[in-house]
């Protein structure tokens, strides 16, 4: 039997890079999406050990870009389409809005497009988001929660989810959404809070840097491992019908909680003190100075809490989060750690 295929935009991201290993490892032909760009981006699938798997093909794609989503379709002749491919970050958002609505909003329609020209049959994951729930209405928030997304972001994903949803209604294509609450892992961009705190740690604990500067520390989070995740979108496309699901842990924890967490992996204890803007953190042992709040990284609007209920994924599809936020995060420091011991800075 021929082996199933699937196309994966954003393989040069995290859950690119997971989900591609995923099927892999199940035996499909991955054909996974990368940008033109002037230097290679291939950390992520080398990191994973796969970027010469004879059955994953690097296949040069702009989401941006109509024929070429028809032309990616037509020619890989694939039945599963995962669209992880995104401008993801929160706050370059707010600086670009435009392009990130170009990209996050309208590059999902661009594949639904080419999924009613090419092959109405193929089954589309959407990698929508817990950002369209914003300023949070409940707790926990569901597959029922009203949107109110704070970001130009969080709007251009909700615009791709009702996208979904509207080719799914409008033309029975199999179009689901994912919402998918922060996850994380060694391969998470540094520009993200975990990554920047885990990388930030291990490079003092090494002499290596002094002071680690953040945001609005108050935010929370649930955060849960990508490799989880990932498994979590697969399954969404075996299910018998498309539709729409939260994935989460359940669990919600400050920023500063993490970074308390993220000290405790290389043995160091810290002490918050102060407030607002002069809030800082020192080193129990020394009275050092760590970590500072720099109102730089603060943004025009804030999600302040998110936490999810996934237990309609748990229900119908079996889905449940492995790994513990401290285990998580001791394997990022812990990845850090080896990185910067060898002087890698990805
Ligand atoms: P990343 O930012 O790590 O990866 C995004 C990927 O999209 C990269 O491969 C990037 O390529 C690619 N990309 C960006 N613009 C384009 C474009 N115009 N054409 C083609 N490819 C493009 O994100 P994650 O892996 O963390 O997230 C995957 C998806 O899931 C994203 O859509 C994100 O918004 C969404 N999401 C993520 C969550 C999380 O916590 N991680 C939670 C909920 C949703 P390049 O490497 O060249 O920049
Ligand atoms: P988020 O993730 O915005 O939730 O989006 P991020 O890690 O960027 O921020 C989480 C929270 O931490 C606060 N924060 C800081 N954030 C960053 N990046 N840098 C800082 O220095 C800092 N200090 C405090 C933020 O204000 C925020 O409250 C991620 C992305 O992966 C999205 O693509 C995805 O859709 C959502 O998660 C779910």
């Amino acid at each position: 039997m021929s082996k199933k295929k699937a196309v994966v935009t954003g393989v040069t991201g995290q859950d690119g890079a997971y989900l591609a290993q995923l099927l892999l490892e199940k035996d499909y032909l991955v054909y996974g999406t990368f940008r033109r760009s002037s230097s290679v981006n291939f950390w992520r699938i080398e990191e994973l050990g796969i970027q010469n798997h004879p059955n994953l093909r690097l296949v040069e794609y702009d989401l941006t870009d109509l024929s070429d989503s028809v032309r990616l379709l037509a020619e890989t002749e694939a039945t599963e389409v995962y669209n992880l491919a995104a401008q993801s970050f929160v706050g370059v958002s707010f600086r670009q809005p435009v392009t990130t609505a170009n990209i996050t909003g309208l590059g999902a329609v661009n594949l639904l497009e080419a999924i009613r020209i090419v092959n109405p049959k193929i089954r589309f994951y959407q990698a929508s988001t817990s950002e369209m729930f914003g300023k949070v209405q409940t707790i926990p928030q569901t597959e029922e929660t009203p949107f109110y997304p704070r970001s130009p972001y969080g709007v251009a994903k909700l615009y791709a989810h009702w996208m979904t949803v509207n080719y799914r209604e409008s033309y029975d294509i199999f179009g689901t959404s994912g919402i998918l609450f922060n996850h994380e892992s060694p391969l998470r961009g540094q520009e993200f809070v975990t990554r920047k705190i885990t990388n930030s740690v291990a490079r003092i604990s090494l002499g290596m840097q002094d002071v680690l500067e953040l945001g609005n520390i108050d935010a929370k989070r649930d955060w849960g491992y990508a490799k989880d995740y990932v498994e979590g979108m697969w399954r969404m496309l075996q299910a018998d019908h498309p539709d729409t699901f939260v994935l989460a842990t359940n669990r919600t924890e400050t920023v500063r909680d993490f970074v308390t967490l993220a000290f405790k992996a290389v043995d160091l204890d810290v002490e918050w003190q102060g407030e607002g803007e002069s809030e800082c953190a020192t080193d129990v042992k020394s009275g050092k100075t760590l970590v500072r709040v720099n109102p730089e990284f603060y943004r025009p609007a804030e999600v302040e809490l998110l936490i999810g209920d996934a237990s309609k994924a748990r229900n119908e599809l079996g889905w449940e989060p492995k790994t513990q936020l401290e285990d998580l995060c001791k394997m990022m420091v812990d990845a850090d750690l080896r990185r910067n011991k060898v002087g890698f800075s990805f």
